[in-house]
């Protein structure tokens, strides 16, 4: 793997003594750091017509935008922002960053929806409130306007455009990372391999037995899942589980297409670094955020840490650890996560520490809307 390279060297970044000391820890209760207040982050189905419409124009706006890493062979900037996710393949997945890097990424990408036009807040899709009809949660929706597309549609023409979304504000768009294809999903509950139906991992009971681990990594892993060929590592009681999907890794499975790395058997272009492609590998979801359920999944991913953190703001907070990539452990300790880690985004933008991230109300002035709460 050509990126075994650039993971080295991100492993052998510093490691310092650690940061914060558990003094400053504490959580920003005033508004000290945020002028205006904390922004509320809807569900998609709490949002506004107008702000679903906007954002949805964003997208188009992003795919329009000309690419600017000149790197790649991709025209828009819609592309870059996945390449952001894609070139740090498994330093970002299955080790303790998963959950800053990512809340990070989800943060910047609204950023960019800002720069084109959206003025609402980030979206999140809580399929743990939809858990009983998941496919019929409002995020699924045909409307040309204010719609994220439905299912794909099941075509004969090969991997490149077996399961096309065909409706909604994206329909037929044609993806270029890491190759031409058109947008898919492919709903299912039991994908091929599965050795159990995934919407087990979206029930609000999963949500609560996350919720009442004490420490960070159990949490991270219970969270995030394991990859699909993997036993469950280093959760007390659990050690071994094969096929553990996480709620994080089931609903990428079950959304299928772009979002489940329907791409994976397919060979990695030259420029593309860290797109390994086998058939048993899940490295093709790495190039998931071209379907915007991405980052309305990985919100609520983000609901459920924050969640976690606001339990005890003195204990949860900063709790951080964990390896700096997948399945790199060493005796010494040499690879030990800790918050002076740096977060890399590429292009997209700059490098933050991990402990940057931790305390989400003070980095970023944002709250979760609770399941009363609808934007006027
Ligand atoms: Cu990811």
């Amino acid at each position: 793997m050509k990126s075994s390279v650039i993971l080295a060297a991100a492993a052998a970044a510093t490691f310092t003594s650690a940061f914060p000391t558990k003094q400053n820890r504490s959580s920003s209760h005033s508004t000290e750091d945020c002028p205006n207040g904390y922004a509320v982050r809807p569900e998609w189905s709490q949002m506004s017509k107008q702000h679903r419409k906007e954002y949805i124009s964003a997208l188009q706006c992003m795919m329009q935008k000309p690419s600017t890493v000149e790197e790649t062979n991709v025209s828009s900037h819609y592309a870059d922002i996945n390449y952001t996710h894609q070139f740090p393949g498994q330093a970002i997945h299955f080790v303790a960053q998963f959950l800053p890097w990512h809340r990070h990424y989800v943060y910047t990408y609204h950023q960019e929806l800002k720069e084109c036009g959206y003025t609402g807040e980030m979206p999140f899709w809580a399929w743990d409130w939809n858990a009983d009809d998941v496919f019929n949660s409002s995020v699924f929706d045909a409307d040309p306007e204010c719609g994220l597309g439905t299912n794909g549609t099941l075509a004969e023409e090969g991997p490149l455009n077996a399961f096309a979304v065909t409706n909604g504000g994206l329909a037929n768009h044609t993806i270029e990372f890491p190759y031409n294809h058109v947008f898919q999903r492919n709903l299912q509950t039991l994908p091929k391999g599965a050795p159990q139906p995934l919407d087990r991992f979206i029930q609000p009971a999963e949500v609560e037995k996350a919720l009442s681990f004490d420490v960070y990594e159990y949490f991270h892993r219970y969270v995030e899942g394991a990859p699909p060929q993997e036993p469950l590592k280093d959760i007390p009681g659990m050690e071994g589980e094969m096929g553990f999907a996480g709620m994080h890794g089931g609903i990428h499975r079950m959304i299928g297409g772009d979002m489940g790395g329907i791409l994976a058997h397919i060979e990695s272009p030259d420029w593309c670094p860290s797109f390994t492609a086998t058939e048993s590998s899940n490295d093709g979801a790495n190039s998931s955020p071209q379907d915007p359920l991405f980052f309305l999944h990985h919100a609520n991913v983000d609901r459920v840490w924050a969640q976690w953190q606001d339990q005890s703001l003195e204990d949860n907070m900063y709790a951080f650890g964990g390896w700096t990539y997948h399945n790199y452990t060493t005796e010494s300790g040499v690879g030990k996560a800790t918050l002076n880690d740096t977060m890399r985004f590429g292009y997209l933008t700059d490098p933050v520490p991990v402990h940057h991230a931790m305390d989400y109300r003070k980095a970023y002035c944002y709250v979760y809307a609770d399941k009363d709460y609808r934007e006027a």
